[in-house]
This record gives C-alpha cells, sequence and structure tokens, in this order.
C-alpha cells in the first residue's frame, strides 16, 4: 500500500507503449527513456503502440494508470481467446515468402483484419533469392489489380525494396512464424536488434520465434513493428456486413444485390456472386470470404456473449 503522501511524490508521466510482453510493459517517454511497467488489475488492456498515462515510481519501474484512445487496432487469436497485436499504427506490412510457404487464407485474413481496422496494407514477398519466389509473386499478381501494393525484397540480401514504403510511418509487420519478420527488422536497422529463428530441417520448424511485439525506430519519424507469428486474426467485434466490405473488389457491387441483407453466400440476385461468374471477382476470393462469413456465424452462435 502506498500512503497518499507517496502517491502525490509519484510522476506521472505520457508515454508509449514500444514492447508488450504480457503481463509487462516497456514504455518509452519522450527523452527516449524506457521504462518496464506493470498494468495493475486484472486487464492487460495496453498493447504495442499505445499512448498510456504512467505512474512513475522511482526511476526504473512505473504502472499503467490509462490508456489513450486509439486510432485503430488489431486483434490476433489463438485457439482459445483474443489479445491484442498492435494499436494506432499507419500501416501494416505483410509479410510472406515461398518457403515455409505461406498460407493464401491467411494472407486474405490479415487483408479482411487491415482492412476493416481501417489500416492500408502492404503485401511483402520476402526470400527473393530463393528458387521459389518468383513463381509466388505472379501469384500474387490479382492482389496488384484489386489495388494492393505487392512488393519484392530479401531480407537476407536486399530490403531496399521495402525502405521508401515506411518513411514517415509506424509500421506494422505481421505474418506468419518463419517468414522472416525478424530478420527485415534487422535489415532495417542494420543490428541483430530482434532474434531470428534459426529453421530446424527435421522439425520444419522456428526456433527462436518471437514471442511478443516490439517497436523498433529506423529514423525520427519512422518505426516498425515486429510481432509474433501466429495462428489466426481476431475477428469477432466484426459485423457481417463488415466483413463483407474488407473484401476491397466486392466493394462495387455490394449496393447492388436483390435483397439489402444479402451475405453473399448462395442468395439469388447476389450481385458479388454474379461478379464472380463474369469475372470481375476471383472465385477463391469469393470462397474464401464465404467460408471465413460461414466460421464469423459458427463461432457467434456459440458464444453469444462472448467477450473480450
Ligand atoms: N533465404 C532467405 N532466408 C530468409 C530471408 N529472410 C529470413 N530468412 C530466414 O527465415 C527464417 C525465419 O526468419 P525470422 O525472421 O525469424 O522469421 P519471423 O517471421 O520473425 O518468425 P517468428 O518470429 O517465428 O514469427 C530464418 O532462418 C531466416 O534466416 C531471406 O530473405 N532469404
Ligand atoms: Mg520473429
Ligand atoms: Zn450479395
Amino acid at each position: 500500500m502506498t500512503t497518499r503522501r507517496e502517491r502525490e511524490q509519484q510522476v506521472v508521466a505520457e508515454g508509449r507503449v514500444v514492447a508488450d510482453f504480457g503481463r509487462e510493459f516497456l514504455v518509452e517517454f519522450a527523452d527516449r527513456r524506457q521504462v518496464v511497467c506493470s498494468r495493475k488489475g486484472r486487464k492487460q488492456d495496453a498493447t504495442c503502440g499505445d499512448f498510456v498515462e504512467v505512474r512513475l515510481v522511482g526511476a526504473a519501474q512505473g504502472s499503467i494508470e490509462r490508456v489513450g484512445t486509439r486510432r485503430n487496432i488489431l486483434y490476433r487469436s489463438d485457439q482459445w481467446r483474443e489479445k491484442t497485436l498492435a494499436a494506432n499504427v499507419d500501416q501494416a506490412i505483410i509479410l510472406i515468402a515461398p518457403k515455409p510457404a505461406y498460407s493464401p487464407a491467411f494472407l486474405d485474413l490479415s487483408l479482411v483484419a487491415c482492412e476493416a481496422a481501417g489500416i492500408p496494407a502492404v503485401i511483402a514477398l520476402n526470400k527473393k533469392d530463393l528458387p521459389e519466389h518468383d513463381e509466388a509473386l505472379r501469384a500474387l499478381e490479382p492482389y496488384a489489380r484489386i489495388g494492393y501494393t505487392v512488393i519484392s525484397m530479401s531480407a537476407k540480401f536486399d530490403s531496399a525494396p521495402l525502405r521508401p514504403h515506411l518513411e514517415g510511418k509506424l509500421s506494422l509487420l505481421v505474418g506468419q512464424s518463419g517468414m522472416g519478420k525478424s530478420k527485415t527488422v534487422n535489415a532495417l536497422v542494420m543490428s541483430d536488434v530482434a532474434r531470428v529463428g534459426e529453421m530446424s530441417a527435421s522439425l520444419e520448424a522456428g526456433t527462436h520465434t518471437t514471442t511478443f511485439s516490439r517497436l523498433y525506430r529506423l529514423d525520427r519519424d519512422t518505426a516498425i513493428i515486429d510481432t509474433p507469428g501466429f495462428q489466426s486474426f481476431g475477428l469477432f467485434h466484426l459485423t457481417e456486413r463488415q466483413v463483407a466490405e474488407a473484401m476491397r473488389e466486392f466493394l462495387p457491387h455490394l449496393g447492388a444485390c436483390k435483397f439489402n441483407d444479402c451475405s453473399h453466400l448462395a442468395e439469388p440476385g447476389c450481385a458479388v456472386i454474379h461478379a464472380m461468374e463474369s469475372g470481375q471477382i476471383r472465385a477463391e476470393r469469393l470462397t474464401f470470404y464465404q467460408v471465413l462469413l460461414e466460421q464469423h456465424r459458427e463461432l457467434h452462435e456459440k458464444h453469444p456473449d462472448w467477450k473480450r
């Protein structure tokens, strides 16, 4: 217990969360000083990128008293629950690689999560040095056609193509484990700040995998957040309409369905299904959306009062 007098002597300062260790957070202040902070109570609702009010206890410890209003936020989810991934970012770089092969469904899911959160997304295909890269790049052409920026790069040998897209922004690196997010951070800051997983050939899995989100500064106005590779995004909070609106190429067709509340699953007079049949929307993307929507429905039926 602290007495009132002690509390009055403690300093309240505003800072930004630059690392989210789960129970503890690293908060950076205007003078670039960083302090490990706890968040009192059961609520662990701070996340990387958050602007926070901190009560400093001595020079090296603090507690987060208040989390500022967020401009945007992304959630990741595992089998059991959703957790915050990062907040207040300017854009997301979705990092994918030909080896280990990225999951196309994870890419589509990342795009939905970003669109729904109002976060511009750039697709970066890493490991350009690998022979499988060119074919993977060709497979991404449909994404460029619907308006996404697609970059080809190698964290190991050439991260330059990514640079101009980062300038003056806070970018969030997202992607499955082993795609090269931490390697990309190290290439950008030109130092081994983030732990890179060495692939174990026998297990086809990485070691030294990243376990928490952390913000790294590239220059005064440019920063990037490395995140752990995760299973899925948390999209529970979205309405069905928001899911459909997060499919960028669906947008021109959404008002034209026969039924106002059309889900674009199998309804007659559906403009989205019609657009797919006439070649304006890729069948793969419509199928992805339909599977996602059905899973979304099931989850809501199973957990009607579920809260984060
Ligand atoms: N050949 C090649 N390998 C790369 C490249 N970038 C990363 N890698 C390798 O890919 C493996 C995974 O890299 P990480 O940076 O740890 O991957 P990550 O996305 O941070 O993975 P998690 O932290 O588990 O989410 C390591 O063995 C890297 O050396 C690249 O451009 N080319
Ligand atoms: Mg990593
Ligand atoms: Zn429809």
